[in-house]
């Protein structure tokens, strides 16, 4: 009786004790790192979600969940749908969600992930374009902030409201969540979990010209000679569809691109790039040797019954590499090699959603096959769909560092995931040219940029449709301050290059382009910064003050970086962080009511250069350095200086300064110049620009570390 008594005790004891064990080391949520945490919902189906292509690397388990954590996923099926609840907050600000159409602030909205070919954004109203990015930013109103990575590459349904609904008809997925204390941080965070862009070459900075197509080849080399003949400053010239023989990529036409290489010798000697478009449908056609080696090697993916699919694309019916093959990414990257001995310097993706014409879906079915290998399991296009971007980028960027190992690749890509800045910078596709699409491009880029993604930007002067001057001019004016500054438009459309509106908008986009040359030393300290931390280089202005509660809708004014905020002059009632922030003018005349208003942070200090008709001409050896001294008199800012392409400050070859800006007793200001990273050796001479009411008072230069300047009155 005693005996039997004491035994149930143990056992109960026992009982009591692992379900406390199960509570608190619930092996399903765990945390992976210092405010992170994982959750997983009951039946985790591994083979249809790992590897995960988002993270750099599978989510190590540190700990138990800390407790009183706050966002916390609630997985349940309904209707055989998997769904996943997540509490956010009433008074929580949404952010987020990647390339999507629609304001900075998400709040009520709802989008899908589903990489679509999307032509001017009509289709599903917008909920789903080029590229897909599960990805959640809620900013709280003290400013504390999380973000929620649904780690998933199935199409999924989020809606962003109190409870935050994450719908899926794939596998349950695994939920990453973020807590920091404001949302830099979290940024910063989701770069350290899913990488950074790598450092492009400086000349994927400049301006950049494109068209739907220029052809033949001495229209190309009348585009470039119209910018030099006009002191109009680009650095690129992009090679859309046309230049290939019948849409087949990789090769040029014979008649109107009868010497790639002498075209692209002949930009290079007039310091222009020159960028090509590669798509991944491959035409069907058995005396294309690209088809033929995709054939023999077994590239293709197949459809359902296992035979090689067909779509008709651009060359008619194309077969489509299957990326998710090793030997077909090594396969891919081999075609490159001949393609970039011809002086190609960078390369366009485009049309990998994949897309594919005349079906309802814009795509090729869901069912049909990806064989994988290398540790991705076969699987249906609806596992791979969101990926298949992602991974043809992965592979044109192996090819340029393989085929080109010492200069930085420049890839373009109009599909990709979250994650996808690793391999390829992005466009948000084919807007058109309305002044709608002009305002959306600004909660469009800030919105790529809190979604991992800093390198970006809209198509300058719209895609779709013909550019009025009024617009145009308006679109230069502002679009020079995307990551990616591109003018871009669709076959047909009257021209937009920057002079087509005659002389009036030529002005306002010589200006326009004058100051992205400009402010290009602090542009480039910014990308340094994103490929080091994963901060976006356009940052909303509720960045320059998490707790200001009244900045969180604003997206028309904008930052870039942390210094300098920039303000379109079509804003309505356009929000200002507070503090003493100085307006000011780069150029003398420079006020022709197009271009935005531009105002530097107090306390900061904004390196810019003289203007240059291109990176090649880039010389970091005088710089102004433009001051707004805070209430105290001091100010603080950086530069970045590297070989501006190539590896080399992988190994040292770079310096980071660290400029601080003092007011001493004699009424003076003193400039201290401190190299604080790298090793690279410059010799340069600084003047101070005092930022002061509107205008810049100069002083003269100095080649000292330090520096005393008088004090302008
Ligand atoms: O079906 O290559 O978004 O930038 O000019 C259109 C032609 C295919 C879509 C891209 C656009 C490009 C166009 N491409």
């Amino acid at each position: 009786m005693k005996t039997s008594y004491s035994l149930s005790l143990v056992i109960a004891v026992c009982v009591a004790l692992r379900l406390l064990c199960s509570c608190s080391a619930d092996h399903r949520s765990y945390s992976c790192g210092a405010g992170i945490a994982v959750f997983y919902p009951e039946t985790f189906d591994s083979v249809g979600l790992l590897p995960s292509l988002a993270l750099v690397a599978e989510p190590a388990r540190v700990g138990n969940l800390p407790r009183r954590w706050q966002i916390k996923p609630r997985f349940s099926v309904e209707e055989g749908v998997n769904v996943i609840a997540i509490p956010v907050g009433k008074e929580t600000d949404l952010y987020g969600t990647g390339e999507v159409v629609g304001p900075l602030r998400r709040n009520g909205a709802t989008i899908a992930t589903w990489n679509l070919d999307n032509y001017v954004y009509a289709l599903n109203k917008g909920k789903n374009l080029y590229q897909s990015h599960p990805w959640i930013l809620g900013v709280r109103p003290d400013g504390s902030s999380f973000g929620i990575l649904v780690d998933s590459p199935w199409r999924l349904e989020i809606t962003l409201s109190d409870t935050a609904r994450i719908t899926t008809e794939g596998p349950a997925p695994r939920v990453l969540v973020i807590e920091r204390d404001d949302p830099a941080s979290v940024v910063k965070a989701l770069g350290d979990l899913t990488g950074k862009m790598e450092m492009p070459p400086l000349w994927a900075l400049g301006f950049q010209q494109s068209r739907w197509s220029y052809f033949p080849d001495a229209r190309v080399k009348e585009i470039a000679g119209e910018f030099r003949k006009r002191n109009i400053p680009c650095d690129v010239i992009w090679m859309d569809i046309d230049y290939m023989d019948g849409f087949r990529v990789f090769t040029f036409d014979p008649a109107r691109f009868p010497d790639p290489a002498g075209l692209n010798a002949y930009l290079r000697e007039r310091d222009f790039k020159a960028v090509y478009m590669i798509d991944p449908g491959i035409k069907k056609d058995t005396l294309y040797d690209v088809y033929r080696q995709g054939t023999a090697g077994d590239h293709w993916v197949k459809d359902k019954e296992g035979r090689e699919f067909n779509g008709p694309v651009w060359p008619g019916p194309c077969a489509f590499p299957d990326f998710t093959r090793p030997e077909t990414r090594e396969w891919w990257r081999g075609l490159y090699e001949k393609f970039l001995a011809a002086g190609v310097d960078g390369v366009w993706n485009d049309m990998n959603e994949p897309a594919v014409f005349r079906v309802e879906s814009h795509t090729m079915p869901e069912d049909n096959l990806h064989r994988g290998g290398g540790g991705l399991p076969p699987g249906p296009h609806a596992r791979y769909h969101n990926l298949y971007g992602m991974l043809m980028v992965q592979s044109t960027r192996e090819a340029l560092l393989r085929y080109r190992p010492d200069k930085r690749p420049f890839v373009l890509s109009r599909a990709n995931f979250l994650g996808g800045q690793r391999y390829a910078a992005t466009w948000s596709g084919d807007n058109a040219s309305t002044w709608e699409h002009l305002r959306l491009s600004i909660p469009m880029t800030l919105t790529l940029g809190l979604s991992g993604q800093p390198f970006n930007g809209a198509d300058i002067g719209g895609f779709g449709g013909s550019a009025r001057a009024d617009l145009l001019a308006h679109w230069m004016a502002v679009g020079v301050y995307y990551p990616f500054a591109r003018n871009h438009s669709v076959q047909n459309s009257a021209d937009q290059e920057p002079w087509a509106f005659g002389e009036k908008v030529e002005q306002v986009s010589r200006r326009a382009v004058n100051r992205r040359y400009l402010l290009l030393p602090y542009l480039y300290t910014l990308f340094r910064e994103a490929s080091v931390t994963g901060l976006p280089v356009v940052r909303p202005l509720f960045f320059a003050d998490a707790r200001d509660t009244s900045l969180r809708r604003e997206e028309q004014a904008f930052l870039l970086g942390q210094d300098l905020m920039v303000t379109p002059r079509w804003a309505k009632n356009p929000r200002r962080p507070g503090g003493a922030w100085e307006t000011f003018r780069l150029e003398e005349d420079d006020d022709d009511g197009y271009q935005p208003l531009l105002a530097i942070r107090p306390g900061a200090i904004i390196p810019v250069n003289k203007v240059i008709q291109s990176t090649a001409d880039y010389a970091a050896d005088s710089i102004t350095l433009l001051v707004n001294p805070a209430s105290d008199g001091s100010a603080t800012g950086f530069l970045y200086d590297d070989d501006g392409d190539g590896f080399a400050y992988k190994n040292g070859d770079y310096a980071l300064h660290r400029f601080s800006v003092s007011r001493r007793e004699d009424a003076t200001l003193q400039l201290d110049v401190e190299r604080v990273e790298g090793e690279r050796e410059a010799r340069r001479q600084y003047r101070i620009g005092l930022v002061s009411g509107g205008a810049i008072i100069y002083s003269g230069w100095s080649d000292a570390a330090t520096r005393q300047f008088p004090l302008p009155h």
